[in-house]
This record gives C-alpha cells, sequence and structure tokens, in this order.
C-alpha cells in the first residue's frame, strides 16, 4: 500500500512536471533574443511541405541549402492534402505555419489571408509559366494532335475555377473539367481552329498528380475527344512525365512548370522533348504564412 502511494506520488509529480512544459510552449509563445515572437522555434524549424516528387520540394530543399535563415530547417513532405489539412488547423487555432505554397491552387481562395514570404535570392523564381510538351515526332505523326494542343491555352481564373468547383462540391476534378468546356464553346474554338476531325487516333497525355494539371487534362482530354481523339490520361510523377515524353512513351503533357519548378527535370530531358511553350502564365511558387503572421521574408526567419 505505502509503495503503491509513493507510486502514485512520484506520477503525480511526473504529470505536473509534463503539464507545466507543455503549458510552457502551449500558452506562451518562444520569443527571439529581441523578445519578438520566435516563429522559427515555433514551427520547430520545419516547412510543411507535399509530395516528394514535386518540383516544389526540390526548390525548398535548394531554398534551405542558399538562405542562412533556413539553416537547420527541414521540409516535411508527405502529400498535399496532409499539408492542406495542417493548413486549416493550424489557421482554426492562429498557430504560425510555413508551407510550400503555389498559385494556381484553391488554398488562396479557401484561405485569402495568406501571403508568400518575399524570396530576395530568387530561389522560387518570379512569374512561372505552363509549358506544354510534346515528343519528338508527334508534329509528323499526328500533325492534327499536335496543333490542339500547341494551340491550347488559358488562363489562371479558368484554371482555379475549375479547382475550386471541385473543392466546394466535391466533385472530381475531371468532371467540372467536362462542365467547363461546355460552358465555354467560344474559347474551345480558338483551341481547335483549323484542326480536323480524326477518327480515334489514339493520344497519351501525360499528366502529374495535382488539381491543377486534373484541370489542364481534363479539359484537352475533352476538347480533343470532340474532334474524334482517343484519349488516355495518366498521372506520373514529374520525373516520370518528362521520361515519357522524352523516350515517346507519352504523345503529350500541359504539366511542365518553369523555369523554376521543373528546371532540373527540363533540363535533364530537354534536348529530347518538343516544347511549345505556356498554356498559362502566372503561375507562381514559394513558401507562403497566414497574414497573421508579422514576417514578409524568408530573411525573417531565423537559423536553428
Ligand atoms: N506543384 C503543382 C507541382 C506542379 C503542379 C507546383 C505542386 C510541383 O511540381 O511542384
Amino acid at each position: 500500500m505505502k509503495k503503491a502511494k509513493h507510486i502514485g506520488l512520484i506520477f503525480g509529480i511526473l504529470t505536473i512536471f509534463i503539464l507545466a512544459a507543455c503549458g510552457g510552449s502551449d500558452d506562451d509563445n518562444a520569443t527571439d533574443s529581441n523578445g519578438e515572437t520566435d516563429y522559427s522555434e515555433e514551427v520547430d524549424y520545419t516547412i510543411i511541405g507535399i509530395e516528394p516528387g514535386a518540383g516544389i520540394s526540390v526548390t525548398t530543399e535548394a531554398a534551405i541549402e542558399e538562405y542562412d535563415s533556413l539553416q537547420g530547417w527541414s521540409v516535411e513532405l508527405s502529400s498535399t492534402a496532409a499539408m492542406m489539412t495542417e493548413l486549416r488547423g493550424a489557421i482554426e487555432n492562429e498557430e504560425p505555419i510555413v508551407i510550400t505554397g503555389w498559385n494556381p491552387h484553391w488554398m488562396f481562395a479557401e484561405y485569402p489571408d495568406m501571403k508568400y514570404l518575399d524570396d530576395p535570392e530568387g530561389i522560387y523564381g518570379g512569374e512561372e509559366t505552363l509549358n506544354s510538351l510534346a515528343r519528338i515526332g508527334l508534329e509528323e505523326e499526328k500533325p492534327e494532335a499536335y496543333k490542339l494542343i500547341d494551340q491550347f491555352e488559358w488562363n489562371v481564373e479558368d484554371m482555379e475555377a475549375i479547382m475550386y468547383e471541385a473543392e466546394e462540391t466535391g466533385k472530381e476534378v475531371e468532371e467540372v473539367a467536362v462542365q467547363w468546356v461546355e460552358d465555354n464553346q467560344d474559347r474551345v474554338a480558338e483551341w481547335v481552329e483549323g484542326v480536323e476531325d480524326v477518327d480515334g487516333v489514339e493520344i497519351e497525355l501525360a499528366s502529374t498528380p495535382w488539381d491543377s494539371e486534373r484541370a489542364s487534362s481534363g479539359v484537352l482530354k475533352e476538347v480533343m475527344e470532340q474532334k474524334g481523339f482517343n484519349v488516355t490520361v495518366t498521372e506520373l510523377d514529374v520525373a516520370i512525365m518528362f521520361e515519357s515524353i522524352a523516350t515517346g512513351d507519352a504523345d503529350a503533357s500541359l504539366g511542365a512548370w518553369l523555369p523554376i519548378t521543373h528546371k532540373d527535370f527540363y533540363e535533364a530531358h530537354q534536348d529530347n522533348i518538343v516544347d511549345l511553350g505556356p498554356n498559362l502564365n502566372g503561375a507562381k511558387i514559394g513558401l507562403v504564412v497566414p497574414e497573421y503572421m508579422d514576417i514578409d521574408s524568408i530573411e525573417d526567419l531565423n537559423p536553428r
């Protein structure tokens, strides 16, 4: 009995210590030497990222290498869905968080009070374009497909409208894309201008596993099928997407983010792919934080 009491007491004291330790980091904000909130410590020097195969993950590793303010930081790589869940939790509790963010995406429609951190070293670059790629030989072998893919271009608002509606309604992005084609026949008319109908020509579109590319691939697939093509869309890791165009396994892709996000992949394969140029202007990537965090630049973070 006596022993049990003793153990109870020890557990009691331990509990108090543990509670005090947790309470300390929960209630009080970490502060730096100037007495200002040290967000870096609060987020445990961790950037919340997405899939390891994404270009933005590669770029973020480069940012950690490059910035003194990010020395000792790491990037947590899992999935876009997991990042969005962590973001939602942080915003609900007004806690600091640093994520890898990009446009087009619905994250800024859902959480308008977020900002890109300034990137004075230009690691994430400025404006990105989404370029269309074709395999060498597509132009000669399937000229109508080549012409249509080359003529396909739209803008951030179009793409985000599809992504946001899918997110809001829970419908598949591909389904919303089909409806978009129906509702925007004037735009579609520009892409199919001078393109003859075909009879079941097979087209392999290589895509990547994000809603932006589900939207563009979904729209192009529908437009091409209305012209008589038989289109298959395959979602691949970025590296494999580039490789499949370079080897000719796939005919085309709409998902090359340039000049920064997919730089390494592009440079590895540029001699073996045909770059048809931008199908969308005004994309962007970078480190993103909620507005309530009182910092503006990557340089306002602190090394570990
Ligand atoms: N993204 C969206 C991808 C491409 C599409 C910016 C997350 C990336 O490779 O980083």
